[in-house]
């Protein structure tokens, strides 16, 4: 039986911590490289309205106000990628959230380390499902 491979779209951010690294462009070259197409890119100072909506899954766990804190602390990069089954195969460019446990070739586990707090900084967000992408596209790319 042949399988149905899905042209999708995911919502990318590559978080403050990534952005002020400088690893922007780190991050879009493995996206292009991979063979997934930029649809939108923009430089974005979340708001805590967005995060609370991009972020809503996670109300209430202890991890909730320092995320959202952390990802409040400067400027980050949004973007829209598409691609043949884009979602899951970002997340899998993306590597494990915790960067220590991350496998070697991921931008978590090539770039990503322990630096402060109590939150994991591991420099890109990837929506998770063909859902949580249209959600999030619409946070942060009203009218797209
Ligand atoms: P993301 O949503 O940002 O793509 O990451 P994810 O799916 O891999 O992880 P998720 O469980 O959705 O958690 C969202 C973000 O919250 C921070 N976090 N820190 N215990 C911790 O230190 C902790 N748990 C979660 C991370 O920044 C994670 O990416
Ligand atoms: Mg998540």
């Amino acid at each position: 039986m042949t399988e149905t491979v899905q042209t999708e779209r995911s919502l990318i951010l590559v978080k403050p911590d990534g952005f002020r690294r400088g690893l922007t462009g780190e991050v879009i070259r493995r996206i292009e490289a991979k063979g997934y197409t930029l649809v939108a890119l923009a430089v974005v100072t979340p708001t805590r309205e967005q995060l609370a909506a991009h972020y809503a899954e996670h109300e209430g766990k202890p991890f909730y106000e320092p995320l959202l804190e952390f990802m409040s602390s400067g400027p980050a990069a949004a973007l829209v990628i598409e691609g043949e089954e884009c979602i899951k195969g970002f997340r899998s460019l993306a590597g494990a959230t915790k960067p220590t446990e991350a496998a070697p070739g991921t931008i978590r586990g090539d770039l990503g380390r322990k630096w402060s707090g109590t939150v994991d900084e591991n420099i890109v967000h990837g929506s998770d499902s063909p859902e949580s992408a249209a959600r999030e596209i619409g946070i942060w790319f009203p009218g797209l």
